[in-house]
């Protein structure tokens, strides 16, 4: 809709503490997106379905203890790991053309070193660059300001990432952390404690930079959609005018 024919879809990253409403306002932006004609994608760290995440998700819940390097570094592998998911595409493509009978495995042995590029490319570069714009809970910065908080070093923290996409939009969703502790469901979670958050919000504050929008979170969740939608619109066109992708962090 709108762009050019290959025009890109756009980045954009939703952060914020525990309980500021990511969960709700991605999953509205996507639809109210798609509503207006965009593709678009809802896509959350950690991804918890991976065997990565599963790691991670045991830590979360207390369930296993893992030392704080290790586990940043496992929060980083589940971002790094999205690129593998081509990858495996090629492995299994691969495998069928072996078990084919007929003669078509020429033309698919031809097909996939034609598209190779494509497909070992990274799985968030495809989508974006077929037009799709991918919404995405969470993503470095969630990283960098979660373990620092622990008193890991900020650059020691960010290293991992270096490149990594870098978003179009970050959207910080601003909640006081007493007001987030206030919201249902907290305290479930290891880092779901009221000292640990208000770190976490300092370390955010280090890492805005030009592509960041603050939203006040407490407003309501109509007044949060539609502030959102509007920012997250300018910057669809944006990408679609041809503004070049880069990487973190620069
Ligand atoms: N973590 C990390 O350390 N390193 C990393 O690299 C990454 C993450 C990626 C799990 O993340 C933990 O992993 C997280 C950071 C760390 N730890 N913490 N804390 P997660 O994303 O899976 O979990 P989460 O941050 O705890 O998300 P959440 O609990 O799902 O919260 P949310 O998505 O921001 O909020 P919500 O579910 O949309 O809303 C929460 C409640 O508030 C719910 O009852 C809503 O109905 C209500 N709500 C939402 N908006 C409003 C408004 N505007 N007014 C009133 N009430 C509202």
């Amino acid at each position: 809709r709108g762009g050019k024919a290959d025009s890109r879809g756009a980045l954009v990253v939703l952060e914020g503490l525990d309980r500021c409403g990511k969960t709700t306002q991605s999953t509205r932006l996507v639809k109210n997106l798609e509503r207006v004609g965009y593709s678009a994608e809802l896509w959350r760290f950690p991804d918890r379905t991976t065997s990565v995440g599963k790691m991670i998700s045991s830590y979360l819940s207390n369930e296993s203890q893992l030392d704080d390097h290790t586990i940043h570094l496992l929060f980083s592998a589940n971002r790094w790991e999205k690129r593998l998911v081509m990858l495996f595409f090629v492995v299994r493509n691969l495998a069928k053309i072996d078990q084919d009978e007929n003669n078509v495995w020429l033309q698919n042995v031809l097909g996939i070193i034609s598209t190779g590029q494509t497909l070992v490319k990274s799985l968030m570069e495809s989508k974006l660059k077929s037009g799709t714009t991918l919404v995405v809970d969470r993503y470095s910065y969630s990283g960098v300001a979660f373990s620092s908080a622990k008193g890991l070093d900020i650059e020691w923290c960010k290293a991992p990432e270096i490149g990594l996409l870098a978003p179009d939009l970050v959207v910080y969703l601003d909640i006081p952390p007493e007001k987030a502790a206030e919201r249902g469901g907290y305290g479930g979670e290891r880092y779901e404690q009221l000292e640990f958050q208000k770190k976490v919000g300092q370390n955010y504050q280090v890492l805005h930079g030009p592509t960041w929008k603050i939203i006040d979170a407490c407003s309501s969740m109509e007044e949060v959609e539609e502030q959102l939608q509007k920012m997250v619109l300018d910057c669809v066109k944006t990408c679609q005018e041809g503004k070049p992708l880069s990487c973190l962090w620069s």
